[in-house]
């Protein structure tokens, strides 16, 4: 996930004949069956300002006040009076009237990171397993970001033949809008106490996107909001190995391991590194406990298919990819924004929590060749170290390169002194 890109690119075009028209308002049937139509699970439309945007503000001034935005600055974003821009859509957009929210369900039938798996395999959360297949029959990694914003651009074109002109946005995670809260308001789930947005049917393992509009709802009619259904369960709290989930439906993000291993640059706090167990890149468990992920429908999309090399990667194999192979495996996939030397750090973490002590002659050699990187003298692009697609006048993120070193440390000593397996 996913700092904010200004996108404006999206603005529809009017149809010439209508720009002086009068605007229709928005039918929400009809955005629904648009967005059904592109490829979405479910949508809604909610008429501004959204009724409970109060309530969501308050808890992400407490969430940033708190400092549990950690390295995710742009969370924390406040305009001339100080207020928090992604609180209230008012903000960003003064111009818009209404928010499109979609839902797409990447819900599959692979196993759960908390089921029995060898101790030598690894866990990539669900949502980066994604690929997108072809007529051909041939397959590419995908990422949802891409994928939905080109699933908006067809709502948006169809909107500007039956609405002439008007302004919007489009986004899939990088807008400065709070998503879930926009979710829930426009009927698609309530927040769960793991902070998801859950839907009656179709559970959290669902990507959110969402499309500002200048245009009204008819009537201003909203939508009816689904109460929460938690009830008295609390198995993501009880599930959550970092403690990340301090209280129902509010999160210290600096202990979620989704962020320790995909937002987070540089070491990774020693108290912290152990309850990471298998994780390499996002962390599934606090969905995995949830009841209402139990009988949610099997997805069946094409672009979001899933890849069956990532689901209980081994270690091993992770291990082997050099910089080429993780540009080559991950191009075009969410696992690329993490970084090789991230992905590295994170493997490095979770070999130290397998217990097997034959990762201890590839993690000494990782050190080895730090070390010999560190000396002034060393050539800098000792293989394992300087990726071959980067020219050396590129150097790698320093506290990147720190974070992985620390994890080598760290599992090092983990498998020397710790409980072990051969
Ligand atoms: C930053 C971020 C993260 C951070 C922080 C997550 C967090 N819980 O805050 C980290 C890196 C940890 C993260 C992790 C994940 N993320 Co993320 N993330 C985001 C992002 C970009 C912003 C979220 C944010 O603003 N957080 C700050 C907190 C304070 O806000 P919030 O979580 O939205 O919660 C608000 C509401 O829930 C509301 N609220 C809470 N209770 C109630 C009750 C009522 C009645 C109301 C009205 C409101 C309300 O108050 C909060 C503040 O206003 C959103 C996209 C977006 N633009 O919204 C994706 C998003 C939330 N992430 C998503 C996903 C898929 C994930 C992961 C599953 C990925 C993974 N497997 O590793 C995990 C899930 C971990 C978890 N339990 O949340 C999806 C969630 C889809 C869903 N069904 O919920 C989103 C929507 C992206 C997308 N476009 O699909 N993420
Ligand atoms: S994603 Fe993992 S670490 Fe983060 S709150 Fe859920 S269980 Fe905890
Ligand atoms: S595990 Fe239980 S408490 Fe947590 S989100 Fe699911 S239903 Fe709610």
């Amino acid at each position: 996930m996913h700092e904010e890109t200004p996108v404006d690119f999206q603005t529809a075009q009017p149809h010439a004949a209508q720009t002086e028209a009068a605007q229709p308002a928005l039918d929400p049937a009809q955005l629904r069956a648009l967005a059904l139509e592109a490829g979405f699970t479910e949508a809604g439309l909610v008429p501004l300002p959204i009724p409970s945007a109060e309530i969501a503000e308050d808890r992400l001034e407490h969430f940033v006040t708190s400092g549990f935005h950690g390295q995710m600055d742009y969370l924390a974003r406040r305009n001339d009076q100080q207020q928090l821009v992604r609180a209230s859509l008012d903000r960003p957009f003064p111009w818009a009237q209404s928010v499109l929210l979609c839902l797409a369900s990447y819900h599959s039938d692979a196993p759960h990171s908390l089921a029995p798996s060898s101790a030598d395999s690894g866990w990539i959360a669900r949502y980066a397993w994604t690929a997108r297949r072809d007529p051909d029959g041939s397959s590419r990694p995908s990422d949802y970001h891409k994928v939905l914003l080109r699933r908006m651009k067809h709502i948006q074109a169809a909107l500007a033949r039956t609405h002439g002109d008007f302004e919007s946005r489009a986004y899939v995670d990088t807008g400065p809008l709070l998503e879930r809260a926009a979710a829930h308001a426009a009927g698609l789930g309530w927040v769960g106490k793991n902070t998801c947005l859950i839907h009656p049917k179709h559970g959290s393992y669902t990507f959110l996107a969402a499309l500002v509009l200048s245009l009204p709802v008819q009537d201003n009619a909203a939508p009816l909001t689904i109460p929460d259904r938690c009830g008295s369960c609390t198995r993501c709290l009880d599930a959550c190995p970092t403690h990340a989930l301090i209280a129902p439906r509010q999160m210290d993000a600096t202990r979620c391991i989704a962020y320790l291993t995909i937002e987070h640059r540089g070491p990774i706090d020693p108290d912290l590194s152990a309850d990471l167990g298998r994780q390499v890149f996002g962390c599934d468990i606090c969905q995995d406990v949830c009841p209402w992920n139990r009988k949610a429908p099997i997805a069946h999309d094409d672009q979001l298919a899933q890849r069956g090399e990532l689901v209980n990667p081994s270690l091993d194999w992770l291990a082997s990819l050099d910089q080429a192979a993780f540009e080559r495996l991950f191009n075009g996939s969410p696992i690329r924004r993490t970084g090789f030397w991230s992905l590295r750090r994170n493997l490095a973490l979770a070999m130290g929590n397998s217990g097997l002590r034959r990762y201890l002659p590839w993690l000494r050699e990782q050190l080895l060749q730090a070390q010999l990187d560190h000396q002034p003298d060393a050539q800098s692009d000792t293989p394992a170290l300087q990726p071959t697609s980067k020219p050396a006048s590129q150097p790698v993120s320093n506290a990147r390169k720190d974070g992985f070193i620390q994890a080598v440390q760290w599992a090092l000593n983990r498998l020397r002194t710790g409980e072990s397996r051969d």
